[in-house]
């Protein structure tokens, strides 16, 4: 006689737990990249993956992984992310029931945890699609532009004034690559701990050109070895940006509450979620 058929294995909170988990676990390993940890280019690959979205038509955001393909991996803004996507493949090969797309995420919720943020509260069902689904090049910013182009392509995924500005706070963490973006050097003396101190040096530090070969960016008059974007500076000259700057400069709680806010819409656009909004799972981090 035949048995009965096997029930079919539906992952759930735990079996995502188990995996944050092990790309914690992965992430204390590899303390050998960058300034000791790959935290900060596992957040830019999930938020890469999630900025394509735009409101009108639909298209892009994290459901797709579609970064994996020549096209959109290939976009100049993308530059570097392979070493997040490399990071991810053992665990993908550990846990081969999460697709992509929801391990790409998991590892931005992990890496902000992981690097002492806030919690970021997580939703699963994003599903792989294929290279159809990569979205044009050009829908992530560019760093050389202005206020204008922040508010024309964080407002095409749907965030207002001071959504844009917690979430840039991310540049607390991680450095520019020569070799990826052109820029180079980190913007805070702790690249690998998410704090405020992006908009305490924004407001309390003065700020000039640095004179080198590479792009526009500017450096801090006092030690040098800082860096802001010309993105980066509009947070602070653009009037309705700063008020905001100046609150996160006064208030980690706030940043913090924003921030995490921010980061689980952003990792959301465009999802077709079965699972509720009020039914997100809250992953302990390895020091809680
Ligand atoms: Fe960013 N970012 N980012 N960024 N970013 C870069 C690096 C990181 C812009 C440009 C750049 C967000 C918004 C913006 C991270 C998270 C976020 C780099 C250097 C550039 C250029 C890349 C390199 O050379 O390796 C611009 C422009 C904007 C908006 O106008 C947002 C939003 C987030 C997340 C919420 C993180 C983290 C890094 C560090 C990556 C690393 O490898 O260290």
């Amino acid at each position: 006689l035949e048995g009965k058929p096997k029930a079919p294995f539906v992952p759930r909170f735990e079996n995502y737990q188990e995996v944050y988990n092990h790309i914690a676990k992965l992430l204390e390993e590899h303390d050998d990249y960058d300034d000791g940890s790959y935290g900060p280019v596992l957040l830019r690959l999930a938020w890469h993956a999630s900025g394509t979205y735009d409101k009108e038509t639909g298209t892009g955001g994290s459901n797709g992984a579609t970064m994996r393909f020549a096209p959109e991996g290939d976009h100049g803004a993308n530059a570097g992310l392979k070493a997040a996507r490399d990071f991810l493949e053992p665990v993908k090969e550990a846990f081969p029931w999460i697709t992509y797309s929801d391990l790409w995420i998991l590892g931005g919720v992990a890496a902000i945890q992981e690097m002492q943020g806030p919690k970021i509260p997580y939703r699963a069902g994003r599903s792989d699609r294929d290279l159809s689904f990569c979205t044009p090049d050009g829908r992530l910013p560019d760093a050389s532009k202005d206020h204008s182009h922040i508010r024309a392509i964080f407002g095409r995924m749907g965030f207002d004034d001071r959504a844009m500005v917690a979430l840039s706070g991310a540049h607390a963490l991680g450095r520019c690559h020569t070799d990826r973006s052109g820029y180079s050097g980190p913007w805070t003396f702790s690249p690998t701990t998410l704090t405020n101190d992006y908009f305490k040096l924004l407001i309390e530090e003065k700020w000039q050109y640095k004179k080198w070969n590479g792009p526009k960016q500017f450096e801090d008059v006092k030690t040098k070895t800082l860096m802001m974007l010309p993105t980066d500076m509009e947070i602070v000259k653009d009037k309705s940006f700063r008020k905001y700057t100046e609150l996160y400069a006064k208030d980690n709680d706030a940043f913090f509450k924003d921030f995490s806010n921010a980061v689980v819409t952003l990792f959301e656009l465009g999802v077709p979620f079965e699972h509720p909004e009020d039914q997100r799972w809250v992953f302990k981090s390895s020091f809680d």
